[in-house]
């Protein structure tokens, strides 16, 4: 398989789905509208609702049932991004390419964009017409592993502990937690979600979670080690904020070829998770070992 056709393709069709459930930016609050929109379009690579469609396929067809929940978790991510970029936060100027969505809209409406993405992914899950096809208990199990995954036993955890670690030096196990809450438990959710829905038993769920924690910290650590190596033209934001920032980062604690091989063997792991999955699971295969080798 060409892992590039089937990431585009996917992509495709997940953007067709948001483009035609987001309000058009000209309905009333237009400003909210408009900048949901923004962000939203600005061109992310829908890796975690691609994971939970790639994960949903290992065992099932037709994946236009789940991709409400799917695309609830890019709505999630959107809105973590805009938040992350906040002055308050980590004061980002730019992202996915484009000024961050303060720069454009002011903090007030930027906050109330990110509120507001936050809170229609759950809307998205639970919009009957859409979500007939899946089982009702599937569909309320998955909502409370995004959501959980979501909050501050999560993302908001990770995020917390990373801001209060800023300028600090921190050991390995608190920078582990950091980015397996931060940036893991998303990306561990968006493919466990595909698992659930899809009826998994609990040895293909357990494979499936070891597989999506592997990745989610394959996915942090090549984020630091982009911010260092990686080019603007390819990331669509500034390079080297995270030692302008005091960031405690993989390179920074275990240096940069040691988090190289770290991200190595998470690759490998990933991969022998996934050995009792048969060929519908290649592209599963072929993302952890894109994760391992991005650019972007
Ligand atoms: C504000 C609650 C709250 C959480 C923020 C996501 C996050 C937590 C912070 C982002 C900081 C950051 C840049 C982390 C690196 C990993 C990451 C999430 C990168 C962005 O995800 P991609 O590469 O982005 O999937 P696209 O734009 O392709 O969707």
């Amino acid at each position: 398989m060409d892992i590039k056709d089937y990431l585009s393709s996917k992509k495709e069709t997940i953007d067709r789905f948001l483009e035609s459930y987001l309000p058009h930016e000209e309905f009333y609050p237009r400003e909210i509208h408009k900048a949901m929109r923004y962000s939203l379009f600005a061109g992310g690579k829908r890796l975690r609702p691609i994971l939970s469609l790639a994960s949903y396929e290992t065992l099932r067809d037709d994946t236009n049932s789940i991709l409400p929940v799917a695309c609830a978790i890019e709505l999630i991510h959107t809105y973590s991004l805009i938040h992350d970029d906040l002055p308050s936060m980590d004061n980002d100027n730019f992202r996915r390419g484009k000024p961050t969505n303060h720069k454009v809209f002011g903090e007030s409406i930027a906050i109330l964009a990110g509120d507001a993405l936050l809170t229609m992914a759950f809307t998205m899950m639970t919009d009957e017409f859409y979500t007939r096809k899946i089982k009702p208990e599937s569909l309320v199990q998955v909502i409370r592993e995004i959501s959980l995954a979501a909050g501050d036993k999560g993302m908001v955890g990770g995020q917390a502990v990373d801001m209060l670690s800023e300028d600090r030096s921190i050991d390995l196990k608190t920078l582990e937690y950091i980015h397996s809450n931060k940036t893991g438990a998303l990306i561990r959710a968006s493919v466990r979600a595909g698992g659930i829905l899809a009826g998994a038993n609990e040895e293909e769920l357990k494979g499936m979670t070891l597989y999506g924690e592997d990745i989610g910290l394959a996915f942090q650590i090549t984020d630091d080690i982009l911010d260092i190596e990686g080019k603007k033209e390819d990331l669509g934001k500034e390079t080297g904020m995270d030692s302008a920032k005091g960031k405690n980062t993989y390179p920074a604690l275990l240096g940069i070829d040691s988090s190289k091989v770290k991200v190595k063997e998470l690759i490998d792991n990933a991969l022998v998770t996934l050995k009792n999955f048969d060929k519908r699971a290649d592209p599963l295969r072929e993302i952890a070992l894109y994760i391992g080798s991005r650019r972007n």
